[in-house]
Order: structure tokens, then sequence, then C-alpha cells
């Protein structure tokens, strides 16, 4: 009876996992977290992070949009020859099953602008632009931080480096250039 029993156990177990957490259909895309980091002064652009989980299929992200905003834009961290510039980056992978993942050092939005209710509020609503079923757009509300002088060095480095090198050569391949 007993290893009877064990088994069964380990079966519900089993169930209850894959029912839970519908696993069995796959995760959707979807974007789980991010925030945003102010700029350490007004004209300094903000940097957004992120994290996209993905789907049951490969797609790319191609675009991160947000009407309270002046302008955004996805840049890549590179480095080159022990210099580390910004490169504008018109798509970014989402493999499926996998994730997507803008963080400090690496992939990052910039945002100029930011309208003042929404840093009042602590929040910027942004759409992320997929590939799938005809541009999917996804909601997320971007929670919004202070710079932090103190605690993160490497976000002030990060906005004293990039925007001087991005605005002085690399602009033409600008996504948002005919935006504006
Ligand atoms: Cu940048």
């Amino acid at each position: 009876m007993k290893p009877f029993a064990l088994a069964a156990f380990a079966a519900a177990a089993l169930s209850l996992t894959g029912c839970g957490e519908n696993l069995g259909a796959g995760k959707p895309l979807n974007v789980v977290s991010g925030h945003i980091v102010m700029g350490a002064t007004p004209d300094r652009p903000a940097v957004g992070y992120f994290r996209v989980q993905g789907g049951p299929r490969d797609v790319e992200l191609v675009a991160v949009t947000a009407d309270l905003a002046q302008r955004v834009e996805m840049h890549e961290s590179v480095h080159e020859n022990g210099v580390t510039t910004m490169k504008p980056l018109l798509r970014a992978d989402v493999p499926a099953k996998g994730e997507l993942v803008f963080k400090q050092g690496g992939k990052h939005l910039m945002i100029w602008g930011i309208n003042g209710a929404a840093v009042r509020a602590g929040k910027l609503p942004m759409a992320f632009v997929f590939t799938n079923n005809n541009n999917e757009r996804i909601l997320f509300d971007m929670v919004i931080k202070p710079a932090e002088g103190a605690a993160a060095g490497g976000e002030m480095d990060h906005g004293a480096m990039n925007h001087g090198s991005m605005e002085g050569g690399a602009g033409k391949a600008a996504p948002d250039a005919a935006k504006k």
C-alpha cells in the first residue's frame, strides 16, 4: 500500500504545479517587471530597465513608447577598445520560453522629457511593441525612481558618458528620428 500511496501523492503534486502556473500551455509573452531611474539633473535622460517573459514563440521587441514622454529610445551599451559607448537598438529578441532583460550595463531605455505629472505619480505607462500578432502592444506601468547619486554610481556614469557620443555622430540610426 505504501509505495502506491507515495506514487499517488507524487502524481498529485505534479499535477498541482502543472495547473497552478498553467505551465502546460506555456507562459504568455508578458512584461513582468520594470522601472525607470531619473537622470541626475532634469536635462539628463532617464534610464529604463525591464524584463520580458518569452511566450510560446520567438518574437522581437521593436519599440517601447510612452505618451507621457518626449522621446524613448532602446540602446545597448557596447564595450570597444576599452571605451563604453551606446548604440541605438532597433529590435531585441525575446526567445520562446526565455526572457529579454534590459539592465544596467547592457540593453536599456533612454527616456527624455517625462511629463511632470507622471514623475509626481511615480509611474510612467509604457507600451511595448512586439512582432507577433500584427505588432502586439503590451502596456506596463514603469515605476519611477529618483536618481540615486550615492547608491548607484553606475547610473551617474551612465548619464555622464552616454549622450555626448550619441548626439555627436551615431544619431543617424536613431529609431525615433522620423517621429519628431
Ligand atoms: Cu543610452
